[in-house]
């Protein structure tokens, strides 16, 4: 891989270190590879392994991406945002201290429907976000093809199939990530004039209406934070007025489950229209061999007297 690399030694030579750096922050599920995602576009490994949740702290590593620099954090695996991970410290907490340009959601290619509701809550935070659909080697194995395309036309975000393994789209949807945040980056700093931070709604009416009357309440009370704060470390009102998330996202982090029902339905939907298996490779091999074995019984009686045409039957 050529489009990033650590840099040990500090800035490069030719980055200037005036430059905003944006910071792509890495979420997905328990060992779907983020940490050997993380390792490849830094080059160095930090914890991979088969247990789940493994990544016990947050690691922040200064990457170079397509020549300029961006910051790359690695966080432990989480099911959704609201999911304690320490402490009773909510992912969420953990995930925006760590101040998140865009999201580089990791999902495993061959079971989208489980890990695309994660995918769809970042993107209701307000930021960018990336989807790696990664185990991608994994899942052509295993005959599941996904198509790209779409999925990027449902998200509106950008979809890699991934491999951390052997390199397969790292680069590509490091790029985008780093692209994206640089934008964030620069809005942030007022050099940029801000798009709407609204996603196009893909909730039902019921869902959407709660998500508006929340930000709605939380303009008037200023107290959005109150009911979710509860052994946080940030309030979310805090979150939002320092511009890291917008009251949309804090919105949903605030009404948890209700959104998050409504997330898997669309993601299982999603997840149906996208993904193929190849009807041969999804038979187990048990049934593939016992199959195999019945027709070669087959062919072999055919050479024999049954099958000959001019049966002496
Ligand atoms: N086949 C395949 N295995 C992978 C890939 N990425 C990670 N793994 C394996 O999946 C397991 C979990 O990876 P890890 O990076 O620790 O996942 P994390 O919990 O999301 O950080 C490890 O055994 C990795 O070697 C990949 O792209 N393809
Ligand atoms: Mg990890």
């Amino acid at each position: 891989m050529t489009a990033c690399h650590t840099e040990p030694h500090g800035s490069s030579p030719d980055i200037d270190p005036s430059e905003p750096i944006p910071t792509i922050a890495l979420v997905g599920r328990p060992n779907v590879g983020k940490s050997t995602l993380f390792a490849r576009a830094t080059g160095r490994y930090a914890e991979s392994s088969n247990v789940s949740g493994t990544t016990i702290h947050v690691e922040r590593r200064r990457v170079e991406v397509d020549g300029r620099p961006a910051w790359l954090v690695d966080l432990p695996g989480t099911v959704s945002l609201g999911m304690s991970v320490a402490d009773g410290v909510p992912f969420w907490s953990l995930l925006l201290d760590a101040r998140p340009d865009a999201f580089l959601v990791v999902a495993d290619a061959g079971d989208l429907g489980r890990h695309l509701p994660l995918g769809l809550a970042c993107r209701d935070l307000g930021l960018p976000v990336v989807l790696a659909a990664n185990l991608a080697d994994e899942a052509a194995g295993r005959g599941i093809s996904i198509d790209t395309g779409r999925l990027r036309q449902l998200l509106l975000a950008p979809v890699h199939r991934t491999s951390g393994r052997t390199g397969l789209g790292v680069a590509a949807a490091l790029s985008d990530a780093a692209r994206l945040g640089r934008r964030v980056v620069a809005v942030r700093a007022g050099t940029v004039a801000p798009r709407s931070t609204i996603p196009a709604s893909v909730y039902p009416p019921d869902v959407e209406a709660a998500i508006s009357g929340r930000v709605r309440e939380s303009a008037v009370t200023h107290s959005l934070g109150a009911a979710a704060a509860g052994e946080a470390r940030w309030e979310l009102g805090d979150i939002v007025g320092a511009g890291v998330i917008s009251a949309r996202g804090a919105a949903t982090l605030e009404l948890g489950w209700i959104v998050d029902a409504a997330r898997w339905r669309v993601a299982e939907r999603w997840a149906a229209e996208v993904t193929t298996v190849r009807a041969e490779a999804a038979r187990p091999l048990a049934v593939r061999l016992a199959a195999w074995s019945v027709a070669r019984g087959r062919a072999s009686r055919c050479s024999s007297r049954w099958c000959s045409g001019s049966s002496s039957r």
